[in-house]
């Protein structure tokens, strides 16, 4: 079964979107594996956003996510990390879909409330730089026979 990595950003969490943006997933039909609240360390901010750290953008991020408490999440499904990405938007809020998250709650790039793993590989590397093997928990909800 397919795992992605979730992270509401820190402007989520402050304007009170957590409970919005877990409820979205959970109606989805995904399977929550794995949760917590954290602020992160320029450590973890800098290693997650290894990939962008040429870019003139980056000292910025860096600075946001770091700057205040985020949600991060693991959560396991078929298809569950390009539906996710769906589910989620266009990175800038502006271009998102009406209906996505970023479409309905975000209006700027740098702003944009919720991280979501773009590939497989991305999903591994993130979900373990954000949890250990112990913090995810393995179930499968009795409710799954109805969404599948
Ligand atoms: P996404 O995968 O949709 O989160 O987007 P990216 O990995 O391309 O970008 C990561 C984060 O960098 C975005 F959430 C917002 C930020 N960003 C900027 O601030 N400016 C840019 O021009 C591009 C991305």
């Amino acid at each position: 079964m397919e795992r992605t990595f979730i992270a509401i950003k820190p402007d989520g969490v402050q304007r009170g979107l957590a409970g919005e943006i877990i409820r979205r997933f959970e109606t989805k039909g995904f399977t929550l594996v794995g949760l917590k609240f954290l602020q992160p360390s320029r450590e973890l901010a800098e290693q997650h956003y290894a990939v962008h750290k040429e870019r003139p953008f980056f000292a910025g991020l860096v600075d946001f996510i770091t700057s205040g408490p985020v949600v991060a999440m693991v959560w396991e499904g078929d298809g569950v990390i390009a539906s996710a990405r769906k589910l989620i938007g266009a990175t800038n809020p502006l271009n998102a879909e009406p209906g996505t998250i970023r479409g309905d709650l975000g209006a700027n790039i740098g702003r944009n409330i919720i991280h979501g793993s773009d590939a497989p590989e991305t999903a591994e590397y993130e979900i373990g730089l954000w949890f250990k093997p112990e913090e995810l928990v393995n179930w499968t909800p009795t409710i799954m026979p109805w969404v599948h």
